[in-house]
C-alpha cells in the first residue's frame, strides 16, 4: 500500500504517485568500467541515495560495440571513439534509472563536467577521477535523451513504479 503513494507529513494526505508528474522525471545513469574496476560503485550509489534520488531500475550488463555506436552516435566519427568503446567494454557496467524532480539536471550537476581534471570538487567526477575519458559515469543530458537512453538499456518491466515511504521527507507536498 505505502509503495504506491507519496506520503506527506500529514499522513492523511495521500497523493497517488501517478499524479506526481514532477516526480516522474527519469534519467539514465551508467556506472562505467572505470567506476566498477576502481570499486566506486558504493560511493556513487551512496551519493544518489543521500541526495534523495530514487533508484527505479538497476542491473549489470556487458556492453558491445553495436550498442555503443548507437549510444555514442554523436562521437562515432571522433578519433578517440575506438578507445572509448574499448574502455566501455572492459568489464560489465551497471545501468540505472533514477527518478526525481528535475532529476536530469540535478544528476548532471552531481556528475560534473566531462573531463575529471576540470570537474568541480564535490561532483562525482571532480572527487573520484582524473581523466577526460575514464570518467566513471554516464548521465543523460536532457529529458528527451533520457527516455531514448532508458528504452535502449531497459526492457518493459525492469523499471519499477514505486514511491519510497520517505518521499514525504524529501519533497514538500507542493513540490510534487
Ligand atoms: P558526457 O559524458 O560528459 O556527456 P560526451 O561529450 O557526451 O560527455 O562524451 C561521452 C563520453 O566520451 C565522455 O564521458 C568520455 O568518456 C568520452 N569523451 C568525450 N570527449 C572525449 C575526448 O576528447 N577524449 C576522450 N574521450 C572523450
Ligand atoms: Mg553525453
Amino acid at each position: 500500500m505505502f509503495g504506491r503513494y507519496c506520503i506527506n507529513f500529514d499522513t492523511s494526505v495521500k497523493t497517488n504517485i501517478k499524479n506526481c508528474k514532477q516526480f516522474m522525471e527519469r534519467t539514465l545513469v551508467i556506472l562505467k568500467p572505470s567506476c566498477i574496476e576502481r570499486n566506486l560503485i558504493g560511493e556513487v550509489i551512496g551519493r544518489i541515495e543521500k541526495r534523495g534520488l530514487v533508484i527505479a531500475g538497476m542491473k549489470m550488463i556487458q556492453l558491445d560495440e553495436a550498442v555503443l555506436r548507437e549510444h555514442y552516435s554523436h562521437l562515432v566519427d571522433k578519433p578517440f571513439f575506438p578507445q572509448l568503446a574499448k574502455s566501455m567494454m572492459a568489464c560489465p557496467v551497471i545501468v540505472m534509472c533514477l527518478k526525481g524532480v528535475d532529476v536530469v539536471r540535478v544528476f548532471r550537476e552531481m556528475t560534473g563536467v566531462t573531463n575529471g581534471r576540470k570537474a568541480a570538487p564535490g561532483t562525482l567526477r571532480g572527487d573520484f577521477c582524473m581523466s577526460g575519458s575514464l570518467n566513471i559515469i554516464h548521465a543523460s543530458d536532457s529529458v528527451e535523451n533520457a527516455e531514448i537512453e532508458l528504452a535502449r538499456f531497459f526492457k518493459p518491466g525492469e523499471i519499477f513504479d514505486y514511491a519510497p515511504a520517505t518521499l514525504g521527507f524529501i519533497y514538500e507536498t507542493d513540490e510534487l
